[in-house]
Parts: structure tokens; C-alpha cells; sequence
């Protein structure tokens, strides 16, 4: 079918995290292998494996050493043979992350890159003169550090928008590009079904970013050239492939959206838009315990349902690799009856919009957030990054408080193991992890909830089959019915002459489903789906957290 990935439903694997195979406290490729039949029975069809290449190991695998091997923590590339071949044979798709916007500094690139200003790789990362004794300007990246670091061995800074590590590549260089380009290829030809392209709207710096003046810098999101450069790379890459591309685009507008993955725009299939991960945003960004008020996501929800809708396809999440856990964030885990209820109709929210849903690992049991006492239970450079700015040199929040942004925001949260038991090491390691395990895995656990068709588990099971069987579900016309309710959120889809109607309860007070349930009368309803036994329904009254679903004749 053309356009497959409308239908499709993607699994994402944090690999370090997900199943280790040889006991080493870190996640491997057998042992996703070994677990690929559990994604297959949930339902969904595509699996995006979070960076697995040879990397740094400065921000867990998003800086690559060397695009052709397997990071050895991780396996050999026979490994990654086996689990392509056992993951076709079982009808999941592969798609692999590919993080071209920077490379790690242990990249051979970069080694011969910093050599000398005469190397012939030189121009592969963007080198400046400092301005004035510092830094060439000053841009700040999304670390919490300056944009520039300076190395001694050639007088000159170079540009990382993120950790140190991570120097940028320098796209205007056709080199460049003919190398990614090659290396995509070479992964594709492997059997690889598509890319997830990390920060790809990032390639590509204004002017005033690479300026050694002094200046402020600029926002590289969007730059000048990345079109041009998405247009080439899928000319020369996706272009003769089957594949599903998705681009991670912090930044984006509607319009951007279009012009990214517009279905005339041969750039890339759908995009990730952070309006909505950026709903409970405060002036230092993500580090506060502001809560979302549900009419900015019915605000932001809506503004991409609509605008996108006939002109590009949508994506869909609610939390990944860095981003807290969604129930957390968006639900509610002061009991574990909320916990469950909330993830649910959180699924159900997400499962019913127009776009293809993405589930992380671990959502699909309601995995929650973790503790974290100190410092020393983290693991992420960007938690590190902003302690010191935070905390240590600038001072607007104390240890106690930087801990709480930690502990609700961290991405961490998210980078747990999988919690396949209750056991020790939750059924994921016989060793000591790499990360701290969270303690409520005694309860929240894939053995505990696989055979339960009233799990979460059970629940995104049937959601995802209600896909398959619905094609509502991906073609409706969406609408939005209650827009100013702060607690419950309504919506329609509506497609040749019929009607899907999703009411979700975002709050642990009961409220009126009057207005919807008007509609139910009018027409011959099927309940598709819901978190609360139907029998036990009073129409009208949506319970705690409560989800549900009609089919509208
Ligand atoms: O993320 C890019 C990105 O925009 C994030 O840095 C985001 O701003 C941040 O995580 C929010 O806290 C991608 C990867 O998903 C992320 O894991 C990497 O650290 C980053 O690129 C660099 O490769
Ligand atoms: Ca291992």
C-alpha cells in the first residue's frame, strides 16, 4: 500500500534500556531480538531503534564514532543481521535513528578535523576564529552551554549545539553530504525500512550563527539551506526505497510541517512538532513543576489536527527517550487506580488523533517516572549540564529544587530499564544495571500485565488493533467539540457519512459527558472502546481519567 506508515503504529526501543541479553547491566541487540515477538503481539508494526552505531558515550549513543559498526556495548553487526531478519520475519519493520546533525569527537572525522587547519577533513566541522580572545559569538546550545568550544591545538573554536562531545557537521560541504548520503545507503541496502533524523532541522546555520563577531548568535532551527539539503537526501536516498522517514524538528510551525513533510514537498514523510511537549514550559524551559493546563494542548492539538489535515501527514507522542513518562506528566500516579486509568485514556487520546502514534517503551505497561535522590542517581549529560548552570553558577534554583525539575522533567525519567517482572533487576539484567531500575516494578511489570486484557497492556493492544480494523481512525476529519473545558477533552473524526466521537476525562473529578452523550443519542452508537466497564456506565457522567470511544452511524 502507498503510504503504509499512515496505517502503521512505531514502537520505539531505547536500546541501552530495553533487554540485556548477556548480563552486563546494559540493554544489547539480543536482547531486543529476544523480545521482538512482545512488540509483534501488542500489535504494533514498526520498530525505531534509538542509536545503536558505535558512539562516544557522551549522550547515551546520539554521538556516533563510526556510522558503519555497531556500538560493542550493544552486540556485532551479526546481531544486528539477526534481529533485521527475525524482526522481517515476523512482520515488524526496522526503522534506525540517524543522527547527522553532529557527530561524536571520537569520530575519525573529527580526529583528522581538529589536526591541523590544513587537514583535508578541516571543513567537515565548522571551525571559527574566537572574537576578541572568546568565543567566536555568543550562541548558547540546548545543553545548557555555550554553542563553542575552543581547542588549543589549532587556535580555533568549534561549533556543538549540544554536549562537547558532539561537534557539529558542516552541511555546506558537499563532502559531507555525499558521506551521509552514502552511509544511508549502505544501511537501507542492509534491509533497513527507514530513519528517525535526529535534530535534521538543525543542519544548516544561518549566518549569523557561524559569525565570529561577538553577536548573539542566531536559532539554527530551520536555517537557510535545510530544504535544499532534505530535497537531495531524498533524491538520493529515500527516493528508491520503500521507507518511513520521520524528522525530529524542534521548532517547527504548521507551515514549517508542511514545507518538511507536505505530501508535494519529496523531503520526509512526517515530522515531531514539540508545541505540544512544550505545553509546561517556564522562563528556564523544561526545569520547573508547572502543570499543563489542558486548553494549551486542546490549543496545540488542534492547531496541527486542522492545519495539517489533506496537506501533510501527522505524528503522534507523548513522551520518548527525552521526555518524562507521559502518564506522569499528563496523568496522574497518586494511586495506582489513577495510574491505570490515566494511562489509559491518555492512550486512548493520543491512539484516535489523525497522524501515526509513536509508543515508547514502557508506556504500554504505564511506567512512570522515578526518584531520584542525588546526583549521583543521574545519568544524563543534559541533567548535568543544567545543574551546573543552574545550580552551581548562576544560582536561581537551590539543590533541592533542581532536583524536584529533575526528578519531573528529567529525561532520565524515561531511560529506566524496561520492567519485563518483578523480580531483581525487573527481569532486564541479572546484573547491576546501568541505571537505576525503578522501584515500583514489583507492581508495574509486562509479566503482570501481558495475559490481563484489562492491563494497560491489554488495553493499548486493543486500541491498536481498533487501527486495523478501523479506517476512521486514519483518514477522519477531526474536530474539536469542547473548547474551553479545562478537564475533559471531546473530539470527532468524521469520515463518508460517519462519525468517531472520543471523550476523555483529564481530571480525577467526575464531569458532565452530557455534551457528547446528546450526540450518542442521536445516532446508532457502537461503544468501540473505553477504560471503565461499560456496564457500570452512567452515560452522562465521565468517572476519573475515564476514556471512551463511539462509532457514530
Ligand atoms: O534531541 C534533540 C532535541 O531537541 C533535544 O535535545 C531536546 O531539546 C531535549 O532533549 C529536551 O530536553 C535529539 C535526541 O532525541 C536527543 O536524545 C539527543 O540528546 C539530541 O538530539 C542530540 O543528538
Ligand atoms: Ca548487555
Amino acid at each position: 500500500m502507498a503510504d503504509w506508515w499512515k496505517k502503521s503504529v512505531v514502537y520505539q526501543v531505547y536500546p541501552r534500556s530495553f533487554m540485556d541479553a548477556n548480563g552486563d547491566g546494559v540493554g544489547d541487540l539480543k536482547g531486543i531480538t529476544q523480545k521482538l515477538p512482545y512488540i509483534r503481539d501488542l500489535g504494533a508494526d514498526v520498530v525505531w531503534l534509538s542509536p545503536i552505531n558505535q558512539s562516544g558515550g557522551v549522550d547515551a549513543g546520539y554521538d556516533i564514532s563510526d556510522y558503519y559498526q555497531i556500538e560493542p556495548e550493544f552486540g556485532t553487526m551479526a546481531d544486528f543481521n539477526e534481529l533485521l531478519q527475525r524482526a522481517h520475519e515476523l512482520g515488524l519493520k526496522i526503522v534506525m535513528d540517524l543522527v547527522v546533525n553532529h557527530t561524536s569527537d571520537k569520530h575519525p572525522w573529527f580526529q583528522e578535523s581538529r589536526s591541523s587547519r590544513h587537514s583535508a577533513k578541516r571543513d567537515y566541522y565548522i571551525w571559527r576564529n574566537g572574537f576578541q580572545g572568546s568565543a567566536p559569538n555568543r550562541m548558547m546550545g540546548y545543553f545548557c552551554e555555550p554553542a563553542w568550544e575552543y581547542d588549543a591545538k589549532t587556535d580555533q573554536y568549534y561549533m556543538h549545539l549540544f554536549a562537547i562531545g558532539q561537534p557539529d557537521l558542516n552541511w555546506e560541504n558537499e563532502a559531507v553530504r555525499r558521506e551521509v548520503y552514502a552511509m544511508m545507503n549502505f544501511w537501507f541496502m542492509k534491509g533497513i525500512d527507514g530513519f528517525r533524523l535526529d535534530v535534521i532541522n538543525a543542519i544548516s546555520k544561518p549566518p549569523a550563527a557561524v559569525a565570529s563577531d561577538g553577536g548573539k548568535g542566531a536559532n539554527c532551527e530551520n536555517g537557510p539551506r535545510v530544504h535544499e539539503y532534505l530535497r537531495e537526501m531524498n533524491r538520493e536516498t529515500f527516493l528508491k526505497y520503500d521507507c518511513i522517514t520521520v524528522g525530529e524538528t524542534p521548532g517547527v510551525s504548521v507551515g514549517d510541517a508542511i514545507r518538511y513533510a507536505g505530501v508535494c514537498s519529496n523531503e520526509l514523510n512526517m515530522i515531531f512538532q514539540f508545541e505540544l511537549m512544550d505545553v509546561d514550559q517556564d522562563i528556564y524551559g523544561k526545569w520547573t513543576s508547572k502543570r499543563y493546563d489542558l486548553r494549551d494542548v486542546k490549543r496545540v492539538v488542534t492547531r496541527w489536527q486542522e492545519g495539517l489535515y489533506g496537506k501533510a501527514w501527522n505524528s503522534q507522542y507523548l513522551g520518548n527517550h527525552d521526555q518524562p513518562r507521559c502518564v506522569s506528566r499528563f496523568g496522574d500516579t497518586s494511586t495506582p487506580e489513577y495510574r491505570e486509568k490515566s494511562a489509559k485514556m491518555l492512550a486512548t487520546f493520543l491512539h484516535m488523533l489523525q497522524g501515526t502514534p509513536y509508543i515508547y517503551q514502557g508506556d504500554e505497561l504505564g511506567m512512570t517516572n522515578t526518584v531520584f535522590k542525588d546526583m549521583s542517581d543521574v545519568r544524563d549529560v543534559e541533567a548535568f549540564n543544567a545543574y551546573r548552570l543552574y545550580v552551581e553558577q548562576r544560582k536561581v534554583f537551590t539543590h533541592n529544587e533542581m532536583m524536584r525539575f529533575i526528578n519531573l522533567r528529567g529525561r532520565d525519567n524515561a531511560r529506566t530499564p524496561m520492567q519485563w517482572s518483578g523480580e531483581t533487576g525487573a527481569g532486564f539484567t541479572r546484573a547491576e544495571p546501568w541505571i537505576g531500575i525503578n522501584p515500583n516494578h514489583t507492581q508495574i511489570n509486562a509479566k503482570a500485565q501481558v495475559n490481563d486484557p484489562n492491563s494497560v497492556y491489554g488495553y493499548y493492544k486493543r486500541l491498536i488493533r481498533l487501527r486495523r480494523e478501523y479506517d476512521i481512525i486514519t483518514n477522519g476529519e477531526y474536530k474539536l467539540i469542547d473548547k474551553d473545558n479545562p478537564c475533559v477533552y471531546t473530539y470527532t473524526r468524521v469520515a463518508c457519512g460517519e462519525t468517531l466521537l472520543v471523550l476523555c476525562n483529564f481530571s480525577a473529578v467526575a464531569q458532565s459527558a452530557a455534551h457528547a452523550e446528546a450526540l450518542v443519542k442521536l445516532r446508532r452508537a457502537t461503544r468501540l472502546i473505553g477504560n471503565y466497564p461499560p456496564e457500570t456506565a452512567a452515560a452522562d457522567i465521565l468517572r476519573p481519567y475515564e476514556a471512551r470511544v463511539y462509532l457514530l452511524e
